[in-house]
């Protein structure tokens, strides 16, 4: 209803500096940050906020690299160019404020393409939708984070997605009856993932054996693994940030808990293997971007990723790199660098082929995705079958 009533007012909006314009009515351009270079290439500046210091920084430093490899492939294709302003919120709500802040107070920046973390982008997206900016979270994968308002959009698989994919196809291969959950009580993600979990686990009929909770930047779990381990579950639902989590599996396994785990988005990274090593094995999560796939758009992403930056893309870099081009599809067909043209087009998205495939946002500015269920083997993630 909201989405109808702007909607309906940025039309009206038009339509009154359409008649302005026909009644010469003097200083009515739009344009304010609409921009043509000199080649009479259609030029735009997007702020990007970012996870890029701190102990989750391999989440930013994916997603500003799937960045800029868009940047340089949509300048070469010519038909627009991009320039990108990136700045540090080191995972921290407040700093990612700063961040937008600085931001929107450039007017020739045409839209805000982040944060990273769902709780940050929970303090930053309703101020910039307030201003009237168009938002893009590649990452943030809780649910109502569309619905935040009429300028914020996401290409990031919504956790409700992922997670009963994960958790489904991992009691039908184990056979599991008994699940214990594990979950971080001071984020948004960690919070979101988990509700997704318990709800799941009870829509399956599986038996909850306990729920236990830890805090961002814990290093212990003794006390939560030994519970789990005395209720003898034969899964662990663990809704945590790659950080925690990999810290996580890694004393389990050391505990003798040998039984699967199944994460959310926030697990779904490199960086599980990096830190947990051998302990990372039996870890099953549900992605939209599968490494190791033989799809020639991942297999020329990755080789392309790879040689720039010297390491492996994850799903946040993938995500990331579709992002720039769905900009840059909205920015075409707008023909302009207008805040409000761009963020009529960019709802606008339909059927864009990316390498993560069709996208198209549904009417809240969410996405469907398809995903894989992947598992943790000898140390890479492969597909489960
Ligand atoms: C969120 C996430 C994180 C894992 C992004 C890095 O999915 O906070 O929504």
């Amino acid at each position: 209803m909201r989405k109808l009533n702007k909607k309906l007012f940025s039309i009206l909006s038009i339509v009154m500096l359409l008649l302005l314009a026909a009644c010469g009515g003097g200083n009515t351009t739009t344009e304010s940050n609409s921009n043509t270079g000199e080649d009479g290439v259609l030029s735009a500046k997007f702020g990007v906020i970012s996870y890029l210091t701190g102990a989750g920084a391999a989440y930013g430093e994916a997603i500003t690299n799937g960045l800029k490899l868009a940047q340089q492939d949509i300048n070469a294709l010519g038909e627009v160019n991009i320039e990108l302003v990136i700045e540090d919120s080191a995972g921290k709500a407040d700093q990612a404020l700063n961040a937008a802040q600085k931001i929107m107070s450039d007017d020739s920046i045409t839209a805000i393409i982040g944060p990273t973390l769902s709780t940050e982008f929970f303090a930053v997206a309703p101020e910039v939708d307030l201003n009237g900016i168009p938002i893009l979270g590649t990452s943030t994968t809780v649910d109502g984070i569309p619905e935040i308002g009429d300028y914020v959009f996401r290409n990031a698989v919504p956790e409700s997605l992922a997670i009963p994919a994960a958790i489904e196809k991992a009691v039908e291969r184990t056979g599991a009856t008994k699940v214990a959950m594990i979950y971080g009580n001071d984020d948004a993600l960690t919070k979101g993932g988990f509700e997704v979990m318990e709800r799941t686990a009870k829509e399956m009929g599986l038996e909850i054996t306990t729920i236990e909770t830890y805090q961002e930047g814990q290093s212990d779990y003794n006390a939560q693994l030994t519970k789990i381990k005395n209720t003898n579950p034969d899964l662990i639902l663990a809704s945590a940030l790659y950080n925690e989590g990999a810290v996580i599996m890694d004393q389990a396994r050391k505990m003798g808990i040998e039984i699967p785990f199944v994460g959310g988005n926030g697990f779904n990274s490199p960086q599980a293997i990096e830190i947990a090593g051998d302990a990372a094995n039996g870890l099953i999560v549900a992605t939209p971007y599968f490494g190791e796939s033989s799809d020639p758009k991942i297999v020329e992403f990755n080789e392309k990723y790879e040689k720039e930056f010297g390491k492996k893309p994850d799903q946040f870099a993938a995500q990331a790199y579709d992002a720039l081009f769905i900009y840059a599809d909205a920015l075409k067909r707008a023909g302009s660098s207008d805040r409000e043209a761009f963020r009529e087009s960019l709802a606008e998205t339909k059927d864009l082929e990316g390498i993560l495939g069709k996208f198209s946002f549904d009417e809240v500015g969410d996405v469907i995705m398809d995903v894989t269920v992947l598992e943790i083997k000898d140390g890479k993630f492969i597909e489960f079958e």
